[in-house]
């Protein structure tokens, strides 16, 4: 696939504005965007570090991913985001090697990108986003 870099990394947390407030205070990075995503039932908001952001995960809705997440897990590390070009190739790519997608289809994420996710039972755990700017 050749990601040029970790997009992000998704973080579940119970509270938007406690984590917000850590991240700020204590990590010492700037909160530039706030976005619901109404269809994924979740808040977010983004940091940058270097190339690569950190986005907080508050769930909306107890049935959503996260709320579930949050649930059976508690808060944590959610998913790894990886920054691909042609992401329709990609995911057929990673479907011939066995690999359970969760989206066939590339759709629209946060901050205008293209994603799609691949199931966390076949990458070794870890909930797996692939994301292409499609504007750059
Ligand atoms: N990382 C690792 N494992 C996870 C997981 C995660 N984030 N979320 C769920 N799982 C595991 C569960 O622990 C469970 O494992 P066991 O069967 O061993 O108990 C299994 O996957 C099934 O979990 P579930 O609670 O029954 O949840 P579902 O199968 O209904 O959904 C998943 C799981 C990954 C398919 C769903 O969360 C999903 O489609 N995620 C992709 C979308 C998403 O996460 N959106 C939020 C972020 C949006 C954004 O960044 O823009």
């Amino acid at each position: 696939m050749n990601p040029s870099h970790i997009e992000h990394i998704g973080i579940a947390v119970n509270s938007l504005k406690e984590a917000i407030n850590y991240f700020e205070k204590v990590i010492g990075l700037k909160c530039y965007n706030i976005e619901e995503i109404p269809d994924q039932k979740v808040r977010t908001a983004f940091f940058m570090v270097g190339q690569t952001k950190i986005e907080l995960l508050e769930s909306t809705d107890p049935e959503g991913p996260v709320g579930k997440f949050i649930e059976k897990k508690g808060e944590g590390i959610h998913h790894i985001a990886f920054a691909v070009e042609n992401l329709e190739k990609q995911l057929k790519h990673a479907e011939e090697n066995g690999v359970r997608l969760i989206d066939t289809n590339p759709r629209k994420g946060a901050e205008g990108l293209y994603i799609a996710f691949l199931h966390p039972k076949s990458t070794f755990g870890v909930l797996t986003e692939l994301c292409e700017d499609r504007n750059k």
